[in-house]
């Protein structure tokens, strides 16, 4: 990859995906704007010229149809959404430059200009395809207002994305088995005239962007196997009034008044533009040059130029773009979006972030059941923004799935938060304040191992940065305050005061200087903490307004008696915490099936073990225990027993994801005597292009099994919810016997 490092001089923009109005927002959805917030504060931080863009996305059938539902209008249903996301954001410290949303003027002009322009260079075409519609209704039936089985891997999906499989983007006329969502009557498919986007014609082009783009490495290795099965060309209208009307007619956003209007129902017509909308998936990321755009409107083009940012024409040659999303957008991301972008000279993305799900007590949110942390239950509890943050920042890869767990947010809290950060903080601003009323004076620096340590976490915060690793960000603060307690303890400043008054200044002065470097290297994760801190120091302005090389500029001088920054979270806590969930899920159950069921989900709740889960659970040792361990079982074995188990040192010598399964990776092991195909289910928990080369133990004699139409031929043993791999501690060659 072919990229400058961070800092560059050029414009950067970073996006986090556009949620849909048309729901609450819980910690799940938090996840993608909180580390896109971190990783925009992270680069501005280095002193990147950076803009932090997103909006709400209006369009399509996942609003429409829960507009239906309550039956209002999408455009009032989408618009009070909107608005409840503005004001949600920034209650967790997440502070867009720009928060749009698709519907307004910008995103519709500049939506209709660049599909013009598709249009104009000759990468679209007409072509009659097969369409769901209600027969009883009377009623097309695009996206979700059709669910069925997906085509590729037999799951229940949604009409447009195998939601609960495979995850593939589904085109329409693709579904098998179609019914209604909205009258539950079976549908058939009707003939229509669409219009296509050839993004076949791009394949070259985006295998290439492929190999440049940066950022996570399931966001790259999803798409060049789509790409290598083949690029279809994909359908950008739909039979809807709700949405960006086709640009061939008059007016432009259509705001459809009565939820009655949201589809079509002038069945039988022979589609022309007049009639469709785009698909909700064109205009939508469009959005975010439409936000950066607006943000320019307000602040000028001095302070930022959004044409140095997005363009790459004969005048421009683009910044730095940084998608923030969550994993299942990939696609969207990485194969649509940069072939329109390339079709309509815009810059590439250079970074596609993708985060694995949230998911709580080992299973997916679910609107329905009500099982789920809601974004505003969180602060009701009145616990502070900034310990979710942390929380979603460090607790596991970005790319990885992660478990939300009241027990684990609170040890993460306690041990870190509160053992080490605010420890070190609290004891010696403290004895500074106490002894020297701030930092001491007549001290002519910090000590070189203290300079040095500094230096080292900033070299790890640039390196997390062009990583795209929010978790390291995070531990290399917290790795420098727990330096920071070791540094005190080991120098005992208050044996020295007496005795050594010099050696104890240094030592306190070293002290406050690893204060000012941890709220500079802190505040992207914790930027309302690391404000208090700021404040504490006696430092002027906002820590927000600093760059990296503040770390090691001399503190301010004198300061005021701390407080403590973090407060431990008491066990009752959680227990109370648990039980109120626990309750909830099952009221919500109970009145879910008097319902009869309620489809109504949101953002990526995942409600059913999907086929790829079960098997992947399967496929790994232990994957499924919980943060509560299980007991230990009572029944003994015999030494014979364990001896039937022919557990071996492995080598990896491969690793790649297996097509249509969501968690499983097929794994080449070298056991010395022969090489096995194992499949496991660490496809989404694992960086599968770092893993060729790992140690594992492998269970050789487990009977063969088949897992989506591949043979695994033994057992990769793995620990815990997120499959850590068992490994060795020396040197074993690959075919030795572990005993
Ligand atoms: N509105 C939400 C989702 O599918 C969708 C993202 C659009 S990003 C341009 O997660
Ligand atoms: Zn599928």
């Amino acid at each position: 990859m072919s990229h400058e490092d961070f800092p560059t001089d050029d414009p950067a923009v970073v996006t986090c995906g556009l949620p849909y109005a048309n729901g609450d927002l819980h910690v799940g959805h938090l996840r993608t704007y909180v580390g896109g917030d971190v990783y925009a504060r992270a680069l501005e931080r280095l002193g990147q010229q950076t803009a932090f863009v997103s909006g709400s996305d209006m369009h399509g059938t996942p609003v429409a149809v829960n507009a239906e539902r309550e039956g209002v209008s999408p455009e009032d249903f989408a618009l009070e959404w909107h608005e409840r996301y503005a004001e949600t954001f920034p209650k967790f410290n997440v502070d867009f430059d720009n928060y749009g949303h698709t519907h307004d003027a910008t995103n519709t002009e500049l939506t209709r200009e660049l599909v013009r322009e598709l249009d104009e260079r000759g990468h679209v075409y007409e072509k009659e395809i097969m369409v769901a519609y209600d027969p009883v209704d009377d009623q097309y039936l695009p996206d979700r207002y059709v669910e069925g089985t997906c085509p590729y891997c037999g799951a229940h999906a949604r009409g447009d994305e195998c939601d609960e499989g495979c995850q593939r983007h589904l085109e329409p006329g693709e579904i098998e088995d179609p019914v209604s969502t909205i009258s539950g009557n079976p549908a058939e498919y009707r003939e229509r005239t669409h219009k296509f986007f050839a993004v076949s014609e791009f394949a070259d082009y985006l295998s290439e962007f492929l190999d440049r783009l940066e950022g996570t490495s399931n966001a790259r290795n999803q798409p060049r196997e789509w790409i290598e099965q083949g690029l279809q060309d994909w359908c950008i209208t739909r039979d809807m009034d709700w949405g960006i009307d086709y640009p061939s007619d008059g007016d432009g956003a259509n705001g459809a008044d009565d939820a009655d209007e949201a589809t079509g129902s002038n069945a039988g017509a022979d589609a022309d533009a007049d009639d469709l909308v785009l698909y909700v998936w064109v205009d939508a990321p469009i959005e975010y040059i439409s936000s950066t755009k607006q943000y320019v409107d307000r602040v000028g083009a001095d302070a930022f130029d959004w044409e140095a940012a997005w363009l790459n024409d004969a005048d421009h040659d683009g910044g730095q773009i940084v998608h923030v999303i969550g994993r299942d957008i990939i696609q969207h991301h990485t194969i649509f979006w940069p072939a329109m972008l390339h079709a309509t000279d815009h810059v590439e993305p250079r970074a596609v972030m993708a985060s694995g799900f949230v998911t709580l007590g080992g299973k997916g949110f679910s609107t329905s059941r009500d099982r789920a942390v809601w974004a505003d239950e969180y602060l009701e509890e009145g616990f502070h923004p900034d310990l979710l943050r942390y929380y979603l920042a460090t607790n596991g890869g970005f790319q990885q799935d992660v478990d939300f767990s009241w027990e684990r947010f609170r040890e993460r809290v306690n041990a870190e938060l509160v053992g080490t950060v605010g420890n070190f903080l609290y004891r010696s601003l403290l004895f500074a304040h106490r002894n020297y009323d701030g930092a001491p004076a007549d001290v002519e620096g910090a000590s070189e191992e203290v300079a040095a340590a500094i230096d080292e976490a900033v070299a790890d915060v640039t390196a997390a940065v062009n990583d795209y690793s929010i978790r390291d960000l995070g531990d290399a603060v917290t790795a420098l305050a727990g330096f920071g307690n070791e540094y005190i303890q080991r120098n005992e400043p208050w044996a020295l005061v007496d005795d050594d008054p010099d050696a104890a200044a240094q030592v306190i002065y070293d002290c406050v200087q690893l204060a000012k470097a941890i709220a500079v290297l802190f505040e992207p994760i914790a930027p309302e903490k690391c404000e208090r801190i700021w404040a504490q120091l006696g430092e002027d302005g906002s820590v927000h307004d600093v760059t990296v090389e503040a770390a090691t500029e001399p503190p301010a001088g004198a300061f005021d008696e701390p407080d403590e920054l973090f407060e431990k979270i008491p066990e009752e806590r959680v227990e109370e915490l648990n039980e109120k969930l626990e309750s909830r899920v099952a009221e919500a159950t109970d009145e879910d099936a008097d319902d009869g069921g309620d489809a109504d989900e949101t953002g990526a709740d995942a409600d059913d073990a999907s086929a790829a889960e079960t098997a992947a659970d399967a496929a790994v040792e232990g994957e499924d225990a919980a943060s509560d361990l299980e007991p230990l079982v009572e029944e003994r074995i015999g030494f014979e027993e364990f001896e039937d188990l022919d557990l071996r040192v492995g080598r990896i010598v491969s690793a790649e994801g297996i097509e249509g399964a969501d968690k499983l990776a097929r794994l080449e092991v070298d056991l010395g005597v022969e090489t096995r195909q194992i499949v496991a289910g660490i496809k989404q928990l694992h960086d599968l292009e770092s893993l060729p080369g790992t140690r594992v133990i492998v269970l050789a004699n487990l009977e063969r099994a088949e897992l989506f139409g591949v043979e695994s031929n033994g057992m990769v043993l793995a620990a815990g919810e997120e499959a850590d791999l068992l490994t060795t501690h020396g040197d074993a060659e690959p075919g030795t016997q572990v005993k």
